[in-house]
């Protein structure tokens, strides 16, 4: 067969939360129309193919043995783990085991990992990335909309606004087919660096990292000053502004002007151009919410966005851009310390009336630790003993990454299933080689809350298992019943649909055979209940216009105050590092440092210096510098850049070795979301 007459195979990219359509066709990806990419597709996505077939996959179990990870059967592979887990529980109890889940995992996995977690090993210890990505926005979108759906519209609504305030984020270089989205509207960018999309911009604020918090009070201290509040839509849709307006009225534009840098006339024009504008939307990237503070700090953009009256108005609103592939989804079926599928609170009494249902079984745990707080108990009095990694590379990608291998070298049993040898698999006990997306079926829900298909486009290499045949063989080998753990992900899907049927993100009206047809499902999709049989719900593109979801209908402005980085620099340490991405490069770069084309546009770590700050550290563009934190010192190649502020420099975390940002970061956590402050730290530049 010629590659033209390969019968294709319609799917979606493997990485982030656009979640690009594609099809494939003979190993080869190509472009699709859909709403959110529109044709368009980025480098990662074009190359995506690569990792299929590439030499780097494990195709085979391994075993660690006289301190080598040698190639295993995977009976024996599993056989192993099964013991070790129940001599554990045995001994010290169901949490001494505990799971890492991750958001690039399908909606299937996601809820099958939860329910492994807390009905096979009964465990209240399982966390996830996202944790770590979309935390904050997820907790502040709670607090005041009652709902966290990342966007609560269509992407393609996004064409129609006029203005567009865009707080730390970079798609640019995080979704490149995004950008298209905006090229009608005039667009703040609110970023410390001059990044490739604040060089799209009508206005660029480049406050001091850590202050965005001051910086939004300051924006809505504007909007009253210059006679810009939406009172009729305060007064009909929310509630709480005075409390919130006593703090925002002692930021004085000056008084924010010297705590972010951001000059008056800027704020002003900001607010101007978002008030003016027939539609406005504001949008938040992990910029201004991984910080200590980061879930006040976004309650602050969506104060701002709800004194414009933006919010549940078509084509205006306030959204978070999710970040992994199955983000948004991932973050609704159960793998989260707190919650149980459909987005159900683990403590609620209802939700684990109804979950107990659908699993039957009699009990289940209660919530367990946060991501960086399961990390640091590792090995530790009271903490867990083993750790079974599914999706995620915490070596890299986990702030105060010395402490967390630290803490992963202290179990009794670390497990690792990838589909390569991630840096956090290379130090496992046991590595277990599985599929990933063309060679397997699984719905993802992406950044506007649409469930799409992934369907399976080519055969799986030899020895290599799913994640849902890997989790039914440890259950099965811990006692429970086979059925209780279906490998087939149509049926995992269905047991998906009732567990969440009925909860916030309600996927019951979802079926794998509306997805195949290209319905356009946004959650909250409910199926026709016992009054309407037969029928199944339309879904949910934009989930407030009418009302909000708290039990008024009203959104909440939440009093927050500015409080700044957990760690402010100081004579030993003067300059502030924040962290980020590049385009050709994907998280903790497990799967992109291993594509050639990727690799070779950016092959190594670098640091982003003003000239200025570079000279009087003694560098020079293109030196090896060690970046060094009160926590460790990583080594990355300068990189002079006139427009950054000399105060700050920037590092992508996607390295390994030495090379990792992380080594530096701060594991401040925020009081609500447990994020932790991975946009800003305290460091110094060396020569070495
Ligand atoms: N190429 C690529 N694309 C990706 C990913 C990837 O790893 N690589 N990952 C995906 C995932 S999981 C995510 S979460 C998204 C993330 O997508 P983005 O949020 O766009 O990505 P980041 O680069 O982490 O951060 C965005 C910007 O925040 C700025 N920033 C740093 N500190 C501050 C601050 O204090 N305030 C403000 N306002 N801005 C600040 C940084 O300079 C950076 O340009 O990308 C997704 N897409
Ligand atoms: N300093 C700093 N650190 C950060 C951030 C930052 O901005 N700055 N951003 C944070 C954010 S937003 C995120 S989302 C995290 C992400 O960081 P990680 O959680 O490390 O994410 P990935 O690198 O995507 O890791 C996914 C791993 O799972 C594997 N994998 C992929 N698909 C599957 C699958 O279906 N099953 C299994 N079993 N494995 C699979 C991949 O090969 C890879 O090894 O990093 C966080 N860390
Ligand atoms: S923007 Fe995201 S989903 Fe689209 S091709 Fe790039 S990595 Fe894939
Ligand atoms: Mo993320």
């Amino acid at each position: 067969m010629t590659r033209t007459d390969a019968p294709k195979t319609d799917t979606h990219c493997p990485y982030c939360a656009l979640q690009c359509a594609m099809s494939i066709a003979d190993g080869v990806v190509s472009p699709r129309e859909f709403p959110t990419n529109r044709g368009g597709l980025c480098q990662k996505g074009w190359t995506s193919a690569e990792l299929l077939t590439s030499p780097a996959r494990l195709t085979t179990p391994l075993v660690r043995r006289d301190g080598e990870l040698r190639p295993a059967a995977w009976d024996e592979a599993l056989d192993v783990v099964a013991a070790k887990l129940r001599a554990l529980r045995a001994e010290h109890g169901p949490d001494s085991v505990g799971v890492f889940g991750g958001g690039g995992l399908t909606n299937e996995k996601s809820y099958l990992l939860g329910k492994f977690a807390r009905v096979a090993l009964g465990t209240s210890q399982i966390d996830y990335n996202g944790r770590f990505c979309m935390s904050s926005a997820a907790a502040a979108g709670l607090r005041a909309f009652g709902l966290d759906r990342g966007l609560p519209f269509p992407v393609a609504d996004l064409d129609r606004a006029d203005a567009v305030l865009l707080v730390g984020g970079n798609p640019a270089e995080t979704m490149p087919p995004f950008v298209q989205h905006l090229r009608g509207a005039r667009l703040v960018v609110v970023d410390p660096r001059r990044t490739a999309t604040a060089e799209l911009a009508t206005l660029h604020l480049q406050p001091a990292p850590g202050t965005d918090l001051a910086l939004a009070l300051g924006l809505l201290h504007s909007v009253v000053a210059d006679g810009h509040l939406d009172e009729e839509y305060l007064a009909e849709r929310t509630t709480g502004f005075d409390e919130a307006w006593r703090i925002a009225a002692t930021w004085w534009p000056e008084r924010v002007e010297r705590v972010t840098g951001v000059p008056v006339a800027d704020q002003r024009a900001a607010v101007r151009l978002l008030a003016e504008a027939e539609n406005a939307v504001v949008l938040t990237g992990r910029g201004t919410e991984q910080h200590a503070g980061g879930t006040d700090t976004v309650s602050a953009w969506i104060n701002l966005a709800l004194s414009l009256g933006l919010p549940g108005r078509r084509y205006s609103g306030y959204g978070c851009l999710t970040g992994q592939g199955n983000g948004q989804g991932g973050r609704e079926h159960g793998q989260k310390a707190d919650q149980l599928p459909g987005y159900r609170k683990i403590d609620d009494p209802a939700a684990r009336e109804h979950v107990k249902g659908v699993w039957g079984v009699d009990d289940l745990p209660g919530p367990g630790r946060s991501a960086y707080e399961l990390l640091d108990a590792l090995g530790q009095p009271g903490g867990p003993r083993a750790l079974l990694v599914f999706g995620s590379n915490v070596v890299v990608s986990a702030p105060h990454s010395r402490h967390v291998a630290d803490r992963l070298a202290a179990l009794d049993l670390l497990v690792v299933a990838d589909l390569v040898l991630s840096e956090t698999a290379a130090v496992a006990d046991v590595v277990l080689p599985v599929t990933q997306w063309a060679e397997e079926s699984g719905t993802m829900t992406n950044l506007e809350g649409r469930v799409l298909l992934r369907q399976r486009a080519v055969a799986p290499p030899e020895g290599v298992r799913g994640d849902l045949d890997v989790l039914q063989g440890l259950a099965t080998r811990l006692g429970q019943p086979a059925e209780r753990f279906p490998t087939e992900p149509e049926v995992v899907f269905e047991e998906l649909r009732r567990a969440s049927a009925g909860g916030p993100a309600d996927y019951s009206g979802v079926t794998y055979r509306r997805l195949r047809d290209g319905e356009a499902l946004h959650w909250p999709v409910a199926a026709g209940g016992p009054a309407e049989p037969g029928t199944i719900g339309r879904g949910t593109p934009r989930v407030f216009l009418d009302r909000f979801a708290h039990p008024d209908g009203l959104a909440r402005f939440v009093p927050v105050e500015h409080r700044g980085p957990a760690e402010p620099p100081d004579a030993e340490y003067p300059l502030q590092a924040t962290t980020g991405r590049v385009l050709q490069h994907y998280q903790s770069g497990a799967q992109t440092r291993l594509v050639a084309e990727l690799n070779a546009a950016e092959p190594e770590a670098y640091v982003e210096v003003h000239p200025d700050t570079a000279t009087r550290a003694g560098l020079a563009h293109g030196d090896r510098a060690a970046v060094v934190s009160r926590r460790g010192r990583t080594l990355a190649r300068v990189r002079c850049v006139p427009s950054m502020r000399v105060d700050v420099v920037f590092l992508p975390f996607h390295y390994a070795g030495e090379g990792r940002a992380n080594l530096l970061t701060n594991p401040a956590l925020d009081p609500t979301s447990r994020m932790p402050e991975f946009k800003v730290c305290a460091v110094r530049l060396e020569t070495v």
